[in-house]
C-alpha cells in the first residue's frame, strides 16, 4: 500500500485538517456595548493576526468557505472602528476564512446601500476569485452571540433577526435587513441586488422578494443567538426615506431580471488596503 501523500515527508507543509462543522473556542453570548473609545490602533493591536486588507485564514485548520464581508459605508468611521473591533475576533473564532471589504460611497448625492452590495460583491471576486461567500453587514450592526456563524447555507441566510432596536424580534416576517449572506451561486440567481432604490428603504424588501420568486427560502439562527447591538446613530444626511419604495417593491418580479448585477454601472475611485479592512471608494453616480 501507499503511503498518503499527506504522510510523506516532503517540501510542502502537510495540508491542514477541514475546519470542524462547529467551532471549538466560541464563547456564546457576548458583552457589546459602545462607550469606551476605540481608537483604530487599539484594534490593530488586538488583531495581529489579521493581514493587510482585513484578510483572514485560520492557522490549525482549512475552511470549507472563503468568505468575504461586504459593508455599505459613508461617513462612519466611528461605528466602523466598533465594528471591526468586536467582528474580528468573532470571526477568527468562526475559524473562517475572510476578507473585509469597505464599500465606500464617494460624494453627497443620495445614498444607495443596494447598489454598493452590488460593487463589493464584484470588486471582492475581482481580488480573489475564491470567494464563495458573501456576507452583507451594515456597519452598525455587532452580533452579541459568536454561535451566529457568518457563513453560507444552501438557502440564503439572515443574521440580523433579533435586534435590541426591535425589542430583540423580527420586525415582520419578511424582513430581510442588516446582515444577510448569501453564497455566490445564490447570488447570481437572483441576478444581485436592485441598483434603483435611491435613499433610505425598501432594498431589503426587494431582496426578499427576488430570493421569493426564484423558489428559495430564506434560513436565520434560534431567535436567542441572531441577537444584535446597533450603534445609536441619528438619520444621516443624504439618506432620507425613498417614497417610492412602497410602488417599487410590488414590481421586483418586473424589474429583477433588468435591474440588478448584471446592469450595475459604477467607476471605482480608489482602492486601498487598510491593516483591518480593504476600502473601496466608488462613485455610483445619482438617482435620475
Ligand atoms: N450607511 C452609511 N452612511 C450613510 C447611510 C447609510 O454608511 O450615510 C450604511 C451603514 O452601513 C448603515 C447602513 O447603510 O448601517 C444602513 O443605513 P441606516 O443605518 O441609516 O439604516 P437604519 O435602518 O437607520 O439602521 C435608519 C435611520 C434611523 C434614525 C434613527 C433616529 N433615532
Amino acid at each position: 500500500q501507499p503511503e498518503a501523500p499527506s504522510a510523506r515527508p516532503g517540501p510542502t507543509a502537510p495540508a491542514l485538517p477541514p475546519c470542524p462543522d462547529l467551532p471549538p473556542g466560541l464563547v456564546g453570548r457576548l458583552l457589546i456595548e459602545f462607550t469606551s473609545p476605540m481608537p483604530l490602533e487599539r484594534v490593530q493591536r488586538e488583531n495581529p493576526g489579521v493581514l493587510l486588507g482585513g484578510r483572514y485564514t485560520p492557522p490549525d485548520c482549512t475552511p470549507a468557505q472563503t468568505v468575504a464581508v461586504i459593508i455599505p459605508f459613508r461617513h462612519r468611521e466611528h461605528h466602523l472602528r466598533y465594528w471591526l473591533h468586536y467582528l474580528h475576533p468573532i470571526l477568527r473564532r468562526q475559524r473562517l476564512r475572510y476578507g473585509i471589504y469597505v464599500i465606500n460611497q464617494h460624494g453627497e448625492d443620495t445614498f444607495n446601500r443596494a447598489k454598493l452590495l452590488n460593487v463589493g460583491f464584484l470588486e471582492a471576486l475581482k481580488e480573489d476569485a475564491a470567494y464563495d461567500c458573501f456576507i452583507f453587514s451594515d456597519v452598525d450592526l455587532v452580533p452579541m452571540d459568536d454561535r451566529n456563524l457568518y457563513r453560507c447555507g444552501d438557502q440564503p441566510r439572515h443574521f440580523a433577526i433579533a435586534m435590541d432596536k426591535f425589542g430583540f424580534r423580527l420586525p415582520y416576517a419578511g424582513y430581510f435587513g442588516g446582515v444577510s449572506g448569501l453564497s455566490k451561486a445564490q447570488f447570481l440567481r437572483i441576478n444581485g441586488f436592485p441598483n434603483e432604490y435611491w435613499g433610505w428603504g425598501g432594498e431589503d424588501d426587494d431582496i426578499f422578494n427576488r430570493i421569493s420568486l426564484t423558489g428559495m427560502k430564506i434560513s436565520r439562527p434560534d431567535i436567542r443567538i441572531g441577537r444584535y447591538r446597533m450603534i445609536k446613530h441619528d438619520r444621516d444626511k443624504h439618506n432620507e426615506p425613498n417614497p417610492q419604495r412602497f410602488t417599487k417593491i410590488q414590481n421586483t418580479k418586473l424589474t429583477m431580471k433588468r435591474d440588478g448585477i448584471g446592469s450595475v454601472r459604477y467607476q471605482v475611485l480608489e482602492v486601498s488596503r487598510q491593516p483591518l479592512f480593504t476600502n473601496i471608494t466608488v462613485d455610483i453616480g445619482r438617482p435620475p
